[in-house]
């Protein structure tokens, strides 16, 4: 890391010789430091560059010191202690930052305490650097970090010298930090003209568990990373005992690849300890590694392509399950079929209450409060709250309508937020939302405050747990039954993504500002003409009742989002075009069959732009429907919403993109 000092000053917990040297270091600021759906992102050898990552620490420690951005006072809370946390994905780069973060909490931790009192810092290490994301929300909500927590990871995007490295900050809640807050950082990192290191500060052993003091007012506490995360899963959320004899009894099989992430330590604990499975049998790519074995940590049809084959070329497994880099996301997959991640979501709104104890037992939905003894649910409340009802449920905006129907069943309310969990918070803080999803292979609950892949794991082994009691325990009922029950009992809504990746930024920003004029009423003849369009419709505005391939336009708009908690008007957060299936006597066997197209740009690249088009087809349930609903492959039946979709946005024209590069 790059030192290069202009002044030094002495700490003032600095009585003693034995304490590091504060360095104040001129800087300046870099460009682009700005953090997107879930985090900065950035390519290794961009965050590798002199002062990249000292700038982005010294400006996220700025702006929990100007709490209320921008007077330039300091606001010190009453707590004695200042606590903060911080862990990653075990990516290449994270112990190094690990280290440089450690040095500069440091330097700056006085800055935090009240003068004159006996005050504290302490920061938790996370052991050997490692902490996925959930358990780091769980972390800062058990261990009450009044600070908030740090977590290194570009979460899904590939790791080694190469890749990608990545930062997201945590708020005192566990949740991803606010937009108000990242943009509050973003500012931070335009103006910034100094940080503050110590100045040869020990390097940490991080494979030691213990306390690290220096001075009498900041301590690093290096943590076991599973310990709140697990216990929380073990003593409040599920019934361990309960599927530990359901696993052994029926002789479920489970295949869980980890993807060579940071879960493969969560996975034992929790799979091979806790419920008693055998190592080698259940766990694929359980070692964490800096590159993740080259793999790419997406758990999706295509990166996890080794645990769909073993699923879908045997009848050995009962259910697979993949998590990504940082273990917040979840793949479910049944003997030779795949469960759409919002179908997912909705299936375990269906039954939570009925088999998961976080929910049965009435702990969810009771907003920001969280120690163990209000946890622990007494008689009296489970009288009252305990009837297995989830307090509301939420997905964003391009995830399937499968959840808002499960929520209509159950009589509860369904909010639609953008993309990106830090929208989520919000909700569960005031008690409106235990469960919630995206389609985006993310699951979770309001037990912490980001997606969960463990949780969204173990809540499909206590639905197949309660399945297989209901059926006198005599059969597992395999995971496509499952799914189908549901589709018979809502309807199915088919749902593909297609992913364009590697996409010029300014030509996608170009098809979108198109559409958007073109939504607005504006012709824009102009805009399609320099797409190399010629045709003059193709910048006209859209029009309710106009036709494309079967389908007609309803409706469009561009979602914007107004957080009921807070009043935070988030706008531009995606482009739905609502259609209905034109009927043709032929094809259609009864019952509306509406659909609906959005895109978006991704927020999570760490280069070039990414298109997103997300297609849902919801086809509801008949004796007419059956065959479709329970037959067709969710491609070949949302095949005419793309050609729609290429029509909507002349994406081919714009970015000169013919094929998607990842359709999951
Ligand atoms: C993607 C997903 C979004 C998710 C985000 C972070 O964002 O679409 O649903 O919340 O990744 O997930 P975008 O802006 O690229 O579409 V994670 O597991 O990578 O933190
Ligand atoms: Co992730």
């Amino acid at each position: 890391m790059e030192t290069s000092s202009s002044t030094s000053i002495i700490s003032k917990a600095d009585q003693t010789q034995a304490m590091p040297i504060i360095d104040k270091i001129a800087t300046k600021p870099i460009a682009g430091q700005k953090m997107g759906t879930s985090g900065l992102r950035k390519r290794v050898r961009e965050v590798k560059q002199p002062n990249y990552m000292e700038n982005i620490l010294q400006s996220i420690i700025n702006a929990l010191l100007q709490p209320t951005g921008g007077t330039g006072e300091v606001e010190w809370s009453s707590n004695r202690v200042k606590m903060m946390a911080i862990g990653g994905d075990g990516r290449y780069w994270n112990r190094q930052v690990i280290q440089l973060a450690i040095s500069m909490l440091f330097a700056n931790h006085d800055k935090f305490l009240r003068p004159r009192s006996d005050d504290r810092f302490t920061l938790f290490v996370a052991r050997d650097g490692l902490m996925s994301t959930p358990a780091m929300s769980a972390t800062i909500r058990t261990r009450g970090c009044n600070l908030g927590g740090i977590i290194l990871t570009a979460s899904h995007n590939m790791g080694g010298p190469d890749k990608d490295f990545g930062i997201k900050y945590n708020e005192p809640n566990g949740a991803p930090a606010q937009e108000m807050t990242t943009s509050r950082i973003h500012v931070l990192t335009q103006n910034i003209d100094h940080y503050f290191i110590a100045r040869d500060f020990p390097k940490i052993d991080l494979s030691q568990i213990g306390d690290h003091h220096y001075g009498d007012t900041f301590v690093v506490r290096v943590i076991d990373p599973t310990e709140d995360y697990v216990s929380l899963l073990k003593n409040q959320v599920f019934d361990f005992p309960a599927l530990k004899s359901f696993l052994h009894e029926s002789k479920f099989k489970l295949l869980f690849d980890c993807m060579n992430s940071v879960n493969g330590i969560y996975a034992n604990r929790i799979f091979v300890d806790e419920l008693g499975l055998e190592r080698s049998k259940c766990l694929m790519n359980d070692v964490p590694l800096e590159d993740f074995g080259g793999i790419h940590p997406d758990p999706n049809l295509i990166h996890a392509a080794k645990l769909v084959k073993a699923l879908y070329e045997s009848d050995e497994y009962d259910l697979g399950a993949a998590s990504d880099g940082d273990g917040d996301r979840n793949m479910i997959v049944g003997n030779r079929f795949f469960v759409t991640p919002s179908d997912s979501v909705a299936i375990i709104a269906e039954h939570a209450g009925a088999c998961i104890p976080w929910f049965s037992q009435g702990r969810s939905g009771r907003g920001d409060i969280f120690s163990e003894d209000q946890r622990e649910s007494s008689e009296e409340d489970k009288k009252t709250i305990g009837d297995g009802k989830l307090c509301g449920v939420a997905r964003s905006m391009p995830t399937s309508t499968a959840l808002d129907r499960v929520a209509e069943h159950l009589g509860i309310k369904c909010f639609e937020t953008p993309t990106g969990w830090k929208f989520f918070g919000n909700l569960m803080d005031s008690g409106l939302c235990s469960l919630c999803g995206e389609e985006s292979f993310g699951t979770g609950s309001d037990h912490v405050r980001e997606k969960d892949g463990i949780f969204a794991i173990l809540a499909w082994i206590s639905i197949c747990a309660h399945m297989y009691r209901l059926n006198g325990n005599k059969k597992i009922v395999p995971v496509r039954d499952i799914v189908q029950r549901h589709w018979n009992k809502f309807g199915r809504s088919f749902y593909v993504r297609y992913d364009y990746e590697g996409v010029d930024a300014e030509a996608a920003n170009r098809m979108i500002v198109h559409m958007r004029s073109r939504m607005s009423g504006v012709e824009d003849p102009m805009i399609a003409a320099a797409a190399g369009t010629t045709t003059s419709d193709k910048g006209l505005p859209y029009r309710p009742g106009q036709q494309f391939e079967g389908f007609r336009l309803d409706n469009f708009d561009d979602f914007e989002y107004l957080d009921p908690v807070d009043g935070t008007r988030s706008i531009n957060q995606g482009l739905r075009f609502f259609v209905t299936q034109i009927k043709s006597a032929a094809d259609v066997p009864g019952g509306d069959i509406s659909g609906r197209i959005v895109f978006r740009l991704s927020g999570t690249s760490s280069t070039d732009s990414i298109v997103r088009i997300y297609l849902e087809k919801y086809v509801p349930y008949s004796d007419k429907t059956h065959d479709l609903i329970m037959n067709r492959e969710a491609k070949e039946e949302t095949r005419s919403l793309h050609a729609v979709a290429l029509k909507l946005s002349l994406l081919k024209e714009f970015t000169g993109k013919d094929e998607p590069t990842v359709i999951t």
